[in-house]
């Protein structure tokens, strides 16, 4: 139990966060995994994890996968030490010989009463093996602070997870029409690697920014971030772009959690942003090109190709690419490359065959989207037309893969230009779409910002991404099956701070748990982080929950009100302690946040 004071205020109130089935030390539970394993027997004995967990390594390669190991068994209230030799272990991660049948990102994992064993060829299988872990311990362990001390038992299990589906399984932030934090991209890059996910594809620029420092041409930052769509500027002492150093970090953040990052530069279109801070870049007559454009429809920039690749396009577009040659590791460059109205065809092919060669000549190969098959000699091109499904692109199709596609039809705050809605069941359906024939080298979801904020916006990206991973490792394909298979995820959710979409209709989610808020729902508790909540947003949600505008004069002793994440109000119970309180009001399982009204004393309990 964690004690804390929330410091001076009016009035007072504690929370507390009561897990009920930790309490009653009961973790045990069906297993559910997503993505899928490849096959998964479970087994009748099971594993209580102890005090302190002995760990084996048995080699450099396993020594790296300890930490991820040794932190989420912290997570879980549980201490970790290293051991040698395996007879003395409780967990043995060990690395299989290159002629073993894992591949490069499969796995065994398999969890007796006497200890769990990991094995895999690689690193990225060893944390894939850990992820899949991770997914079967409580969800609890996915609060930012660790679980207090309690019997954490895993049912015995044995999986054999051998080679994804797709090797590129992508998520798309377009951090360029609306900025996104460096800590909001650290927080999706987590969501991605529980689901397996393995390429983080930053869409840097476009009309409306320019989120990257080019050292030799600091206008795009000084200018090209200035704003954003919508026209703010960013608050004082505050900045919308990456510089190189902090890029770097966030590369070696994802590589950590076998994540690359893909950088796209969008051009000769989408480049307002670059254009308003170069003026010769662009051509008069086309568009606006002296400000960045912060309209929110799809802009039409060019750069100037229409007579040749003009040498001042040409040398940017080198010195650009050039400058994130250190940055970006990643085999693919990717150059946007649509919607580019006032090119002619021959001008835009023209244009792409040169930044081929630019790219090549820096030791990468080039991606881009529809626009670019057929003129590009490497195979990988992204796809979010149907028309344009070939193979070895990788499948974003706007029906199913935008995710800034309303989650229903009617959803406001997006932007459904493709299509009405994109629900779970429709991106879990595109699973036939993406095997053979047209053998598509990955899948990714888009979430483009022309409307969506998405450091406000989870819903857009959860549960879908959850079945996009899925569909990107399995070709498993049986919707009844993943649907009470996602349902318990309501919670991990909830925990790691995650606002989702419930698609209500469609997954009867576990109960007690929350949903994301349609507008009309006002609750703050909907995004709760049981540890990092202000006292401010407590009270703000007592007032909403309760409709009390102050806080109400106090019987003796304590008043409890027990809500639900949502902010609704279960019940009060007045004067009778805690436990009495959870004993009468709290429904037998879920999470609720029991909210204490004390006069003249203040703390924070946090179970
Ligand atoms: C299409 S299709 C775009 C983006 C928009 C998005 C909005 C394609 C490659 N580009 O520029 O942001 O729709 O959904």
């Amino acid at each position: 139990m964690r004690i804390s004071s929330f410091g001076l205020c009016q009035w007072y109130i504690s929370v507390t966060v009561i897990t009920l089935s930790i309490l009653a030390g009961n973790a045990d539970a069906a297993i559910n995994i997503i993505p899928l394993p490849r096959s998964m027997a479970a087994r009748s004995d099971t594993f209580i994890v102890p005090d302190t967990v002995a760990v084996y390594s048995d080699d450099a390669t396993s020594d790296s996968t300890v930490p991820w190991i040794a932190r989420l068994f912290q997570q879980a209230g549980k201490k970790t030490r290293h051991v040698f030799p395996a007879q003395y272990a409780n967990i043995t991660v060990r690395h299989a010989s290159g002629t073993d049948t894992l591949g490069s990102d499969g796995y065994r994992l398999t969890v007796t009463r006497d200890n769990i064993a990991i094995e895999a060829q690689t690193t990225t299988g060893q944390f894939y093996a850990v992820q899949s872990l991770r997914q079967m311990m409580p969800p609890e362990i996915e609060r930012k602070s660790s679980l207090a001390p309690s019997t954490i038992r895993l049912q015995g299990v044995a999986i054999v997870d051998n080679k994804s589906r797709l090797g590129y399984r992508g998520t798309m932030l377009d951090v360029s029409r609306h900025f996104i934090t460096l800590n909001y991209v650290r927080e999706t890059i987590e969501r991605m690697a529980l689901f397996k996910l393995n390429v983080l594809h930053l869409h840097l620029t476009d009309d409306q920014g320019w989120r990257i420092e080019i050292k030799s041409y600091p206008n795009l930052t000084t200018i090209g971030a200035a704003t954003q769509v919508g026209g703010a500027h960013p608050p004082a002492g505050d900045r919308w772009y990456y510089t190189q150093d902090e890029m770097k970090d966030l590369v070696a953040y994802a590589a950590a959690r076998k994540i690359a990052i893909m950088p796209e530069i969008d051009m000769p279109g989408h480049c307002q942003a670059a254009i308003a801070s170069y003026n010769n870049l662009g051509t008069s007559g086309t568009w606006n090109h002296t400000e960045v454009y912060t309209g929110f429809y799809v802009g039409e920039s060019c750069m100037d190709i229409n007579n040749g690749v003009a040498p001042v396009v040409d040398t940017f577009v080198r010195k650009v690419w050039t400058e994130l040659v250190p940055i970006f590791p990643y085999e693919y460059f990717h150059i946007g490359a649509d919607e580019c109205k006032y090119a002619t065809q021959a001008a835009f092919t023209a244009f792409v065959k040169r930044v081929e060669q630019i790219i090549h000549g820096l030791g990468k190969k080039i991606t881009g989207w529809d626009e670019i098959y057929g003129i590009v000699s490497d195979p990988r091109v992204q796809t979010w037309m149907q028309g344009d499904d070939q193979p070895g692109t990788i499948f974003s199709w706007c029906n199913k893969m935008y995710w800034d596609q309303s989650n229903r039809s009617g959803d406001t705050g997006t932007y459904p230009w493709c299509v009405q809605q994109v629900t779970l069941q429709d991106v879990y359906g595109a699973s036939p779409q993406i095997s053979s024939p047209n053998s598509h080298a990955g899948v990714e979801g888009c979430l483009w910002g022309d409307k969506v904020v998405a450091s406000s916006d989870d819903r857009q990206l959860f549960p879908r991404t959850a079945a996009e991973a899925e569909i990107g490792w399995t070709a498993a394909n049986n919707w009844t099956e993943f649907r009470s298979r996602v349902a318990p995820f309501s919670v991990r959710f909830n925990l790691m701070g995650i606002s989702w979409y419930t698609n209500e209709n469609l997954v009867t989610w576990q109960t007690g748990y929350t949903q994301y808020r349609d507008s009309s729902d006002t609750s703050v508790f909907s995004n709760f982080m049981p540890t990092l909540i202000p006292v401010d947003t407590i009270r703000q949600a007592f007032i909403v929950a309760t409709g009390s505008r102050r806080p109400p004069a106090l019987a003796a002793g304590s008043r409890y009100r027990i809500f639900d994440l949502r902010g609704r109000l279960i019940g009060t119970s007045d004067g009778h302690g805690l436990k009495n309180a959870v004993k009468s009001l709290v429904p037998p399982d879920g999470v609720y946040f029991i909210v204490e009204e004390k006069n003249g004393s203040a703390r924070k309990i946090l179970k």
